[in-house]
C-alpha cells in the first residue's frame, strides 16, 4: 500500500524517467532501434527499477496511466531526435504490460500520442509477450491488426518462456520475435539453449519475421547469433540502458552509415 500510494505520487511528481537501450543490426553494426525502460528516480532513495514496481502498478491499475506517460515520453524523445537530424535510433520499442493491452482504448491511446507527439507509426515498436496474446487470441488478433494497419510495428518480448499457439503467432502481424535472455545466458556453453535460439531464429525467419537476442553480453555469444544468422541484438555488450543524452553521445561515437 505504501508503494502504490509513493507511484501515484511518483506521477504526480514526474519522478519517473525513461532509459533507452539500443539495439543492433548485427549484419551491418549500426544501431536500428532503442527499448524504452521506465525508472522511478524517487527523491533520496535512489533509482528503483520496474522489476521492484511494475507488477503492483500492474494491480492497482497504475500501469495504465504511468503506460501512457513512457509511451508518451519516448514518442517525443524520438521526435526530437528526428527533428534535430537524427536518424537512429530509427525506432523506438515501448513494453506493454497486460492491463495495458487489455485495456479497450489501447488502439485510441496509441493514435492519440502519436499524433500529439508528432512520431510516426513506422517510429514506434510495441513489445508484448506471449501470454498478453494467447490469453484471449481473438480480442488480442483485433487489437494487433488494428495497430498494425495504423502502421506500427509489433514485437513478441521474452518469447519462450510463455506458451503460444504457433498457429496464432502465423495470423498475428507481427514483425519481430525477441529471443529471452534466459536463453541467451548460456548460448555458448548449454547445448539445449543453443538449440532453442536456433530454433527460434529458424522459426522468426520461416514467419518473415525478424528476431532480436536480448541480453547479449559478450563477444561469444554475439559471435554464436551472426553465425546462426540472428538478425539484431540488444544487450550490456554493445550497451546499459541509458538516459536519451548518453545514447546521443554513444551514437556520435559509433560510426553511423546514415
Ligand atoms: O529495465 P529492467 O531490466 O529493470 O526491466 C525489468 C522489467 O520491467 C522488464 O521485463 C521490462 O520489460 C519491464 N519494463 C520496463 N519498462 C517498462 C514499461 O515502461 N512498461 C512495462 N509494462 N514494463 C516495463
Ligand atoms: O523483459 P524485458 O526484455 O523488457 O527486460 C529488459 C530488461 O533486461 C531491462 O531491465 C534491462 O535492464 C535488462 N537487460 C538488458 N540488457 C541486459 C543484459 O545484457 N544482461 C542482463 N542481465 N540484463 C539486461
Ligand atoms: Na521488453
Ligand atoms: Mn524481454
Amino acid at each position: 500500500l505504501k508503494l502504490e500510494s509513493g507511484l501515484r505520487r511518483a506521477l504526480e511528481r514526474d519522478e519517473f524517467v525513461v532509459h533507452y537501450q539500443p539495439q543492433m543490426e548485427i549484419a551491418s553494426g549500426e544501431i536500428i532501434g532503442a527499448e524504452a525502460l521506465l525508472r522511478w528516480q524517487a527523491p533520496g532513495q535512489g533509482m528503483i527499477f520496474p522489476g521492484d514496481f511494475i507488477s503492483i502498478a500492474e494491480e492497482a491499475g497504475l500501469i495504465v496511466p504511468m503506460g501512457e506517460w513512457v509511451l508518451r515520453t519516448a514518442c517525443t524523445q524520438k521526435k526530437a531526435w528526428h527533428d534535430a537530424g537524427m536518424r537512429a535510433p530509427m525506432k523506438i520499442a515501448v513494453n506493454l504490460s497486460a492491463r495495458q493491452f487489455k485495456h479497450q482504448d489501447i488502439v485510441k491511446v496509441v493514435s492519440r500520442v502519436l499524433e500529439q507527439t508528432g512520431c510516426r507509426p513506422e517510429w514506434l515498436e510495441l513489445e508484448i509477450t506471449e501470454s498478453v496474446v494467447m490469453d484471449n487470441p481473438e480480442a488480442a488478433a483485433r487489437t494487433l491488426q488494428k495497430l498494425s494497419d495504423m502502421g506500427v510495428h509489433l514485437s513478441i518480448d521474452d518469447f519462450g518462456t510463455g506458451y503460444s499457439s504457433l498457429n496464432y503467432l502465423k495470423r498475428f502481424p507481427i514483425n519481430s520475435l525477441k529471443i529471452d535472455r534466459s536463453f541467451v545466458r548460456d548460448i555458448t556453453t548449454d547445448v539445449d539453449d543453443a538449440a532453442i535460439a536456433r530454433a527460434v531464429i529458424a522459426l522468426a525467419h520461416s514467419l518473415k519475421m525478424t528476431v532480436i537476442a536480448e541480453g547479449v553480453e559478450s563477444a561469444e555469444q554475439l559471435s554464436f547469433l551472426r553465425e546462426q544468422q540472428c538478425d539484431q541484438m540488444q544487450g550490456y555488450y554493445l550497451s546499459r540502458p541509458v538516459p536519451a543524452p548518453e545514447l546521443e553521445k554513444l551514437l556520435n561515437a559509433t560510426s553511423q552509415k546514415s
